[in-house]
């Protein structure tokens, strides 16, 4: 068996390798050649189907599906919807590649059909392109990128159209930015020389889907769909710069057919613009026992303490009165940059405007939240089995608390959980998972090793005398066992 790339990073989530997944591809004449031996060469299977009376049959078959807007015609245009409605059924990835969509009415109100209509993984495009679907009303000529956009306006764009539509979206330049949710990840690299040949483009287009087949399973999490894309554009753009020569367009064109079939990667720079969740230090507000003053005068010396996220947590109010705490608190949180997660409901965070909401087994189901709060909002989850919690990443939680870990003295409808569930579910997801339950500054060290990225508490901090000092303490405890 041939391992294509350090696999490492991709981790345990690989599936059988010695199934190659085959790819269906429906592109332009000008880069089909090109395209299928990209497949070819990072393990997959291409299939260029096009007819309009076979293309939902081959693409029952198929892991991934790539739709190329080149050269476009009405044949493939017939074939491009039939083939993402079957995608739509068995649910693979699909990736549309948006070619000519700033110089082409046509393809742009066909690219936004397909967006609007059919589930689709990933947008690629160069930064002409992904600025025209952001604002139809920009439009330039030719099917390569107008020089004066700037990475900044087009990050802008990029996350816009992520949240517009719920994929990934890949701008292609000098970065490529690659977008989802609040994130954009930016990788440097690659050769000018991809400019001097045509179907380059293209052909990081089928690259990403073959990654997508060859490392994703069909029900993976959006975010892992990201971590693979993001892989692939690093891959192709190390195979540029490694197949750069002197020579000119033809012999670049060889090297870097040979260079994506040796499989070997240099990492690329990459900045991120992900403002990472920093869950260590997990403050759950409790405001029974003391008026609303004395109420925010806690949270907020808690947050002088180095609260890194807050939860407002009401079981009996209104949502009137839910709503009108939220607000208070969330002006408090936010001038210390802290984000507000509401506990149970949905409607309050969105009033609010806090950051994010929590939601346990009797709450909104995740998978709707998600649909409802959109990408960008921090959606937490409550696990107590490893299946829940593999459950709630793949619906779109962004971080897990799992417990209770000790008795707690907190009113909570919960049972215990045992520490090495805890660690079995710290070891099957990605999202950051929170010990919760009973936990002091002093009851900590049960929990090192463990893999948990912090720790929530509510009583240790609200009941304490010092809410800023107990924080400080547990924060300082949680650090040591967190890593
Ligand atoms: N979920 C599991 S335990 C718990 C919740 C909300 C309460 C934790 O409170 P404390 O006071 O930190 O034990
Ligand atoms: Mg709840």
């Amino acid at each position: 068996m041939i391992v294509h790339e350090d696999l490492s990073i991709a981790g345990d989530h690989i599936k059988d390798m010695r199934r190659k997944p085959l790819i269906h591809i429906i592109t332009n004449p000008i880069a089909m050649a090109r395209s299928a031996d990209a497949v070819l060469a990072v393990g997959g299977r291409p299939i260029m189907a096009e007819h309009p009376g076979e293309v939902s049959e081959i693409t029952k078959t198929c892991d991934a599906l790539l739709l190329n807007l080149g050269n476009i015609s009405d044949v493939r245009m017939k074939a491009m919807t039939q083939a993402a409605e079957t995608a739509d059924e068995t649910a693979i990835p699909v990736v549309v590649d948006a070619v000519g969509v700033a110089c082409s009415k046509l393809r742009l109100d066909y690219m936004k059909g397909l967006l609007k209509k059919h589930n689709i993984t990933v947008i690629k495009g160069n930064y002409s392109e992904i600025k025209s679907l952001y604002d139809e009303q920009y439009r330039s000529s030719g099917v390569d990128a107008a020089p004066d956009l700037t990475i900044e306006e087009i990050r802008g764009c990029a996350i816009e159209i992520s949240a517009r539509y719920g994929t990934i979206v890949v701008a292609t330049g000098e970065w490529d930015l690659v977008a989802w949710g609040d994130e954009c990840v930016e990788l440097a690299g690659g050769s000018s020389q991809m400019g001097s040949v045509t179907g380059t483009g293209c052909m990081l287009g089928a690259v990403i889907a073959a990654y997508l087949g060859l490392y994703d399973l069909p029900d993976y999490s959006m975010r892992r769909h990201m971590d693979t894309v993001i892989r692939a554009c690093s891959f192709f753009k190390n195979c540029g710069e490694e197949a750069e020569t002197d020579k000119g367009g033809g012999s670049f064109l060889t090297a870097l057919a040979d260079a994506l079939g040796r499989g070997h990667t240099v990492s690329s720079e990459i900045r991120t613009e992900r403002r990472a969740l920093d869950t260590s230090m997990y403050l759950i507000t409790d405001s029974s026992g003391c008026n609303e003053e004395e109420f925010l005068e806690k949270v907020e010396d808690a947050l002088k303490g180095g609260v890194t996220m807050l939860q407002l947590r009401e079981k009996d109010r209104s949502c009137a009165d839910y709503i009108d705490l939220a607000i208070k608190v969330h002006d408090i949180a936010a001038a210390y940059n802290v984000p507000l997660i509401i506990d149970d409901r949905v409607d309050v965070m969105l009033a609010s405007g806090a950051e994010g909401v929590h939601l346990g087994a009797e709450d909104m189901p995740l998978e709707m939240a998600r649909r409802i709060i959109g990408p960008k909002k921090i959606l937490g989850a409550t696990a107590k089995t490893v299946e829940a919690a593999m459950a709630a990443e793949k619906a779109g939680a962004d971080y897990l608390g799992v417990g209770a870990i000790y008795p707690t003295t907190t009113k909570v409808k919960t049972v215990l959980t045992p520490v090495e569930t805890l660690k079995d579910i710290c070891g099957s997801v990605s999202i950051p998972v929170n010990a919760i339950g009973g936990l002091n500054a002093d009851n900590l060290s049960v929990l090192k090793d463990s893999g948990i990225a912090g720790v929530c508490a509510v009583s240790a901090i609200m009941k304490a005398p010092s809410p800023r000092e107990a924080v400080s303490v547990m924060k300082g405890a949680a650090w040591a066992i967190c890593g």
